[in-house]
């Protein structure tokens, strides 16, 4: 079986919206197609249905050598990526991620990724807790977020 075949395969098993442990709903998450070799964006909707605040800290993909969770800032006129330590999620609150806005950066790739294809992602909280998902790429839209 074929990488790409044992992804389709994982597709199918997975439903769209994924319940983790500790109450993290994840859903709608997509990757802007990007030209081979470049890093990619990972966009969602995050809805924190537990008792507690969910802090973000870290992710990482199979198919990324890392990955960073990254928002948007305005300098002297010029939009620009920062990297963020944490990423808070109070209880009950939705945080989207979206092109012009706080977005996972998914850096160094290591195969290319066609339209339709899907990348395997895992949020890592401040207490360890392992939050999978999977992102589809999709056609870019605007606003773009270059690269
Ligand atoms: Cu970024």
């Amino acid at each position: 079986m074929t990488r790409i075949q044992m992804l389709l395969l994982a597709l199918l098993l997975i439903p769209a919206v994924t319940l983790a442990e500790g109450g993290l709903v994840i859903s709608d998450a997509w990757s802007p197609e990007a030209p081979p070799g470049r890093m990619m964006a990972g966009f969602m909707e995050l809805h924190n249905t537990g008792e507690d605040a969910i802090v973000l800290v870290d992710g990482e993909s199979p198919l990324f050598g890392h990955v960073e969770i990254h928002t948007m800032i305005m300098d002297e006129g010029v939009m620009r990526m920062r990297r963020l330590d944490e990423l808070a999620i109070a209880p009950g609150e939705v945080v989207k991620l979206r092109p012009g806005g706080l977005h996972l950066m998914l850096i160094d790739p290591q195969q290319p990724l066609a339209l339709g294809e899907t990348i395997d992602i895992t949020l890592i909280d401040e207490q360890g807790e392992r939050y999978p998902l999977v992102s589809e790429v999709r056609e870019r839209t605007r606003p773009s977020m270059g690269d």
